[in-house]
């Protein structure tokens, strides 16, 4: 039997049901139970409802069409299988055995169809999973991790599949423990699928990567923009105490000259790891740090873990138990596990009244002058267990309804950093909040940005931060970075040398290394170390228009802001599997050098003129070059034709308004660019407050032609004038702006 819905059809083949719904053209839900059960969408899922789409059903010879104006979905009625095709009738996807349907168990099997496997989230190993096994379940994975390690802290269940002929994306919106097999087990099929749960995933389709990943995160949402201080440079360590310590480090960065935003707190500022409180000897005049801080243009971001210690002369603790706020096990008594203040509890931040309470522990927390929020051991990592976090038949409550943490696991962090995020509104309701995650599930880059955990200060974590940050772009979530310089063991010189060059290239740059290691300032290995450091923190405080502009784009269409060359140049095999270069944006393309005592590296350049961002050295793209790197210098490429807004380097980004813009245009037939532009760090842009150039200029016989265009006109702030510099072009004989010939090629704004 077929029922048809306002969204789609539902398909009655006892005793599985399949309804499919379609969502956009190319986005389609696929959900099969055999229960009486309702679909349920995880908290990953942004949208509630969708504009109505034209699709048509038709029913012939037992299977089931249903099209779209751009996909053609067969189902085979008796046996459920369902095929995406093209409007042509190539097949995109297809099953390839029966869906599992159990209570311990769901599962889906796919023909394979020769893709390379992108996305995943946080996953060790390299950029393509084809041929792998891949689990999802938020761990704190303290071992050294390895192209071995399976399970890290953050869990997005979603990949994309590209062969010669397509592309698309899979989303499985189930929170339970999810498996993926993409390969490893048969080289005709793949599978995924979850231990409990349902079997509820969207095929999304698109044109090319890129429109996967934005109809993808059409679904899961996109990022809000950042305050613009996020972007800068970020200096943490477990931990800095006492609050003098902190004070030398905040000046020690002024009087060096090397630009820096934002100082962590990490848990020793506390009295006893109880969250919401400080240290009353080491921290004594917290409030006055603070103060010295914000003085000195430093942001504060504090650590604050979920466990609450169990002591009831502690008013969260007393609260959070009067009021029945924590995680219960299963006979329904308030759960207990060790964390770092010995015996706590957890909030249920699955409940809103849960979330409420903390939003105003929040609210509170930060009057003082801390600026954003750093949520650990949010998985939830729990010490002496063997699963290293709570027993799965915990019981939490969502939406009225109890549910297991085997199935509340995954989703923990993202209502953490939901509630997190309501008590930074509460306080300053016009600030955008910031939140630093460490467990993340698909959805994260609505509420936080997210760092990739216990690194290690060794070259082959510097090597997987490229990989793992690409994913996670890929994954929907563009705000990422990775403790630079390593978190476990030791840094040394030229391995800080190394991880800050590439680094300052990634969206979120933050140095953080562990308690009992080796000082991991900019500064703390030696006069190179520290120029070096200066140079390349500076050339990404040049860079932060730019940058920005990928913020925004981002929070447009959901594109990563560091991504793989395959995200550009999808139709060249070579760039199927590079994970050691990347690309901020489409027009610099990094390529860090990421062994000791290596100063050359090789490096592939796409298609296309691309010239050396420090020296102008012109190369022929579609080869394998062989490029110097000694220690100050890491190959970068800009792209011909590229359009590149800069200003000067501040020593935080908030120290002056910027009067003036350089507008960089690299040699080439033509070239176009967006430039965004509004105060960085109030929510008015949603009002309209902002400005939006478009940039063009076109190249022949000698002419350069420049055309700038306001698009939007809302933010009277910003920068005055716009200056443009030529880059790499020879033979010159005519500059026009906006169709008048210039000597100097500025523009004046107002
Ligand atoms: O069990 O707060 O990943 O960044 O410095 C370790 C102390 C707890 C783990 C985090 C790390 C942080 C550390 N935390």
């Amino acid at each position: 039997m077929i029922k048809r819905t306002a969204e789609g059809i539902i398909l009655f083949r006892k005793p599985k049901r399949l309804e499919i719904r379609v969502l956009t053209d190319k986005i389609v839900n696929v959900f099969i139970t055999d229960k009486e059960e309702k679909r349920k969408d995880t908290i990953a899922v942004e949208k509630k409802s969708y504009p109505s789409v034209n699709f048509e059903v038709k029913e012939e010879n037992g299977k089931l069409f249903i099209s779209t104006k751009s996909l053609d979905i067969e189902v085979d009625m008796e046996t459920l299988f369902i095929t995406f095709k093209d409007k042509k009738g190539n097949i995109i996807n297809e099953d390839y055995k029966e869906v599992v349907i159990e209570d311990s168990e769901v599962k889906c099997y796919k023909r394979l169809r020769e893709e390379h496997f992108y996305g995943f989230g946080e996953k060790a190993g390299y950029l393509d999973k084809k041929g792998e096994k891949l689990e999802m379940w938020n761990t704190d994975e303290f071992m050294t991790h390895n192209q071995t390690t399976k399970l890290l802290y953050e869990s997005y269940p979603f990949f994309i599949g590209m062969n010669k002929t397509h592309v698309y994306g899979i989303f499985f919106d189930n929170s339970f423990r999810s498996f993926f097999n993409m390969g490893e087990e048969s080289e005709e099929y793949y599978y995924f699928g979850a231990y409990g749960g349902q079997m509820n995933y969207y095929f999304i389709y698109g044109d090319d990567i890129k429109e996967v990943v934005e109809n993808y995160t059409y679904i899961t949402g996109r990022i809000e923009l950042p305050p613009l201080w996020a972007l800068g440079n970020q200096q943490s360590r477990y931990s800095y105490t006492p609050q003098e310590r902190v004070i030398e480090i905040a000046k020690t960065f002024r009087k060096k000259d090397i630009p820096c935003d934002v100082i962590y707190l990490d848990i020793d500022y506390m009295e006893g790891y109880r969250v919401f409180t400080w240290n009353k000897e080491t921290f004594k005049d917290y409030r006055k740090m603070l103060k010295e801080l914000n003085d000195m243009g430093f942001k504060v971001v504090t650590i604050v873990d979920p466990g609450v210690k169990r002591d009831y002369d502690y008013f969260v603790y007393r609260e959070g138990i009067e009021k029945d706020y924590f995680v219960k096990d299963k006979y329904g008594i308030t759960y207990v596990g060790k964390v770092w203040p010995g015996e706590a509890c957890f909030p249920d931040f699955l409940q809103e009244r849960v979330r409420n309470w903390w939003a105003e522990k929040i609210g509170n927390f930060i009057r003082d002058g801390i600026s954003g929020i750093w949520n650990d051991m949010n998985e939830p990592a729990v010490f002496e267990t063997p699963t290293k976090t709570m027993p799965e038949d915990n019981i939490h409550v969502l939406d009225g309804e109890r549910i297991t943490h085997r199935e509340a696991h995954n989703l923990y962090a993202n209502y953490m950093a939901l509630a997190t995020k309501e008590g930074l509104l509460r306080e300053r309701p016009n600030d955008r909040p910031f939140i630093l995650s460490r467990a993340a599930f698909a959805g994260i880059q609505r509420y936080a940005a997210i760092w990739t955990g216990d690194n290690r200060s060794i070259y082959e974590h510097l090597l997987m931060m490229m990989p793992m940050l690409m994913n996670i772009g890929l994954s929907g979530q563009p705000f990422a970075g990775a403790d630079v310089g390593g978190f476990e063991g030791d840094c040394n010189e030229e391995l800080f040398i190394r991880w800050i060059e590439a680094a300052v290239f990634t969206p979120f740059l933050r140095v953080h290394s562990a308690i009992g290691t080796k000082d991991q300032e900019p500064w703390s290995f030696g006069k190179r170390a520290e120029d070096i450091s200066r140079k390349f923190i500076k050339i990404r405080y040049e860079l932060l228009p730019y940058i920005y502009d990928l913020f925004y784009e981002a929070y447009r269409k959901g594109y990563p802001i560091m991504r793989p060359l395959v995200f550009e140049y999808q139709k060249d095999e070579n760039t199927h599997n590079i994970y050691d270069e990347f690309m901020l944006g489409e027009n610099l393309l990094v390529a860090p050098v990421y062994l000791p005592s290596k100063e050359r590296r090789e490096v592939y350049l796409p298609e296309g003129i691309w010239y050396d961002y420090f020296n102008g050295d012109v190369y022929e793209g579609g080869k394998y070059y062989l490029v110097d790197a000694p220690i100050d210098k890491i190959p970068v490429f800009v792209k011909e034709g590229a359009i590149l807004v800069k200003q000067k380097p501040l020593s935080y980004i908030e120290e002056e308004e910027i009067e003036e813009k350089i507008v960089e245009i690299y040699n080439g037939e033509k070239g176009k660019y967006l430039h965004y532009e509004d105060d960085g760090k109030t929510l008015n842009y949603k009002k309209g407050n902002y400005n939006l150039f478009n940039i063009e200029f076109d190249y022949h016989e000698g002419e350069v032609n420049i055309k700038f265009e306001k698009l939007h006109f809302g933010y009277k702030g910003g920068a005055k004038k716009y200056r443009f510099v030529l880059k790499n072009f020879n033979g010159v004989r005519r500059v026009i702006v906006n169709g008048r010939e210039v000597e100097n090629y500025e523009i004046y704004i107002s």
